[in-house]
C-alpha cells in the first residue's frame, strides 16, 4: 500500500514548526502533499496562495526529505473530498496548545467521518512551540528578523519585494 497523508495549513508564511511537521510526516508516509488551504477565519494575508506554494516548493526542496513531499493549494471546498480525490489515509497537523486542540478536534472527527481519514496530531518540538505565522507576520511587517522562525525561501521571498 501507498500511505499518502496530506499536511493542510494557511502557510502564511510557512514557519520552522511547519517544516518540522512535514518532515516528520515524510518518515511516517510513501507520499505527503502538502496543501495551502484557504481559511476564511484569516483573511487577507501576507503571501498570496500562489507565493505561499512556491515558498513551501523551495523550502522542501532545500531540505533532505524532499523526494516524497509534493506542495498544491486548495480555494474552496471540503478537505475531505480532497482526501478522497488524492486517495490520502491520514491528515498531519500539528497541536502547540489546548487552544489548537479544541480547535482541531470537531474537524478531525468530521473528517474521520466524512472521508474515513485519520488525523494524526505531532506536538512541535520545544523550540518550535511559540512558533507561528501570525508572530512572524507581524515582525515581518514591523521590519524585525524572521530568520529564527523561518526556512531561508520565506526570508528570499521577504526580501525580493
Ligand atoms: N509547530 C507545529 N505545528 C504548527 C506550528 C508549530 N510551530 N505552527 C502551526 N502548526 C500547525 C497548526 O496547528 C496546524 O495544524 C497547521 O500547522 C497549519 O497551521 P496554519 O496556522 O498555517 O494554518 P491554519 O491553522 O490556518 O489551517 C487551518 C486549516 C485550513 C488547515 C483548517 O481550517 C482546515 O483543515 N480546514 C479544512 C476546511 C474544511 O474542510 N472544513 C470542513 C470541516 S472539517
Amino acid at each position: 500500500m501507498n500511505a499518502v497523508a496530506v499536511v493542510p495549513g494557511s502557510f502564511d508564511p510557512i514557519t520552522l514548526g511547519h517544516l518540522d511537521v512535514i518532515e516528520r510526516a515524510a518518515r511516517l508516509f510513501d507520499e505527503v502533499r502538502v496543501v495551502v488551504v484557504h481559511n476564511p477565519e484569516k483573511p487577507g494575508g501576507l503571501f498570496t496562495a500562489e507565493e505561499r506554494v512556491a515558498v513551501i516548493e523551495k523550502a522542501v526542496a532545500d531540505a533532505a526529505f524532499a523526494g516524497t513531499v509534493t506542495v498544491d493549494s486548495f480555494g474552496s471546498g471540503l478537505l475531505a473530498d480532497y482526501c478522497i480525490r488524492l486517495g490520502a489515509i491520514a491528515l498531519v497537523k500539528g497541536l502547540r496548545s489546548q487552544t489548537d486542540l479544541v480547535y482541531e478536534t470537531p474537524m478531525a472527527i468530521v473528517n474521520e467521518h466524512l472521508a474515513g481519514v485519520e488525523t494524526v496530531f505531532m506536538l512541535p518540538k520545544p523550540e518550535n512551540a511559540q512558533v507561528s505565522s501570525t508572530l512572524v507576520r507581524q515582525v515581518i511587517t514591523l521590519g524585525g528578523d524572521v530568520t529564527p522562525y523561518v526556512p531561508r525561501a520565506v526570508i528570499e521571498a521577504v526580501a525580493s519585494r
